[in-house]
């Protein structure tokens, strides 16, 4: 059994970064299929209350945020590398690419084809996100998402000008998995050919290129027994977090209720025995 443990659903752009993260490097995942919409029980009872998609578990470690996720594949199992072309550029390419592309995909995919949304879904984000969501501006909004796309569609297609096969070289990388994903919830849901993604041929065949990254070898369903047999085997204290993160700052502040909070310069690092749930900083 592999102790890899995605938390994810079929639809989530940012759990299909991680699919193909995972394919990339060859790793055996398990999958736990989670709710597209709240109430998410399960979830939150292991993330303490974090609701987001996805979420990667590897024993009692949780990691919430795909960035996060991606950091400690690479650091778990480094080879074949997100990074071919070294990081730095990569990162900020990824960034760039997700802040940017996945907001507009998903808000024209709520404008032109509510009918794929499951019941509840709107009201579900509305709350989530604090914002009323109404369906006549969002229809009212859909050429200027679409704008928005070409624009930084056209910055990748100018990457690819050279023939290279990927956006960083000849290899496969972060980079790429981070703009692919937007792609791929358009190619999802309106296909290849409507708008924007037929104004751009060569961001297509990259598109197909990293879709054809190898997918995970195994990908099984753990049973709850499964799942519960994962959190012992965690080598993490409250007196020394031992977590696999590399702490600049060795010395947990603890609350009294016994809750142990250690800082990197990348991750936030909240323990309760027997958990420990890995975030952003800026979380
Ligand atoms: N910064 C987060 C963003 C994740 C995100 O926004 N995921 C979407 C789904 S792709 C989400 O959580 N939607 C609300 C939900 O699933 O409850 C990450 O990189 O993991």
């Amino acid at each position: 059994m592999t102790d890899i443990i995605l938390h994810h659903y079929e639809t989530s752009p940012y759990s299909e970064k991680v699919r193909i993260g995972l394919g990339l490097k060859g790793l055996a995942w398990a999958s736990v299929e989670i709710p597209v919409i709240m109430p998410k029980p399960h979830l939150t009872a292991l993330t303490g209350g974090y609701r987001k998609t996805p979420v990667l578990q590897i024993g009692a470690d949780i990691y919430c945020d795909s960035q996060l996720i991606m950091r400690e594949l690479e650091r778990r199992h480094p080879s074949p590398s997100f990074y071919p072309a070294g990081r730095g550029t990569a990162d900020a390419l990824a960034w760039w690419a997700e802040k940017t592309m996945f907001s507009p995909a998903v808000g024209i995919k709520f404008a032109k084809r509510p009918d794929l949304l499951p019941e509840g879904f709107l009201e579900d984000r509305a709350k989530f996100s604090a914002r009323n969501i109404d369906p006549v501006a969002m229809t009212a909004a859909v050429p200027y998402l679409l704008d928005q796309l070409r624009a930084h569609f056209d910055w990748l297609d100018q990457m690819l000008a050279d023939g290279r096969s990927f956006l960083q070289g000849s290899a496969a990388g972060l980079a790429d998995l981070a703009a692919y994903h937007p792609v791929w919830f358009l190619k999802q849901n309106f296909g290849s050919g409507a708008a924007p993604l037929d104004g751009f041929p060569r961001l297509l065949t990259w598109a197909e290129r990293v879709a054809d990254i190898v997918r995970p070898l195994t990908r099984e369903t753990p049973s709850a027994g499964n799942l519960a047999r994962q959190l012992p085997s965690l080598q993490t204290t409250p007196d020394g977090i031992q977590s696999s993160v590399n702490w600049s700052l060795r010395a947990p502040m603890r609350s009294s209720s016994g809750v142990a909070i250690a800082k990197s310069a990348t991750s936030v690092c909240i323990f309760r025995a027997p958990v420990s749930w890995l975030h952003p900083p800026n979380w």
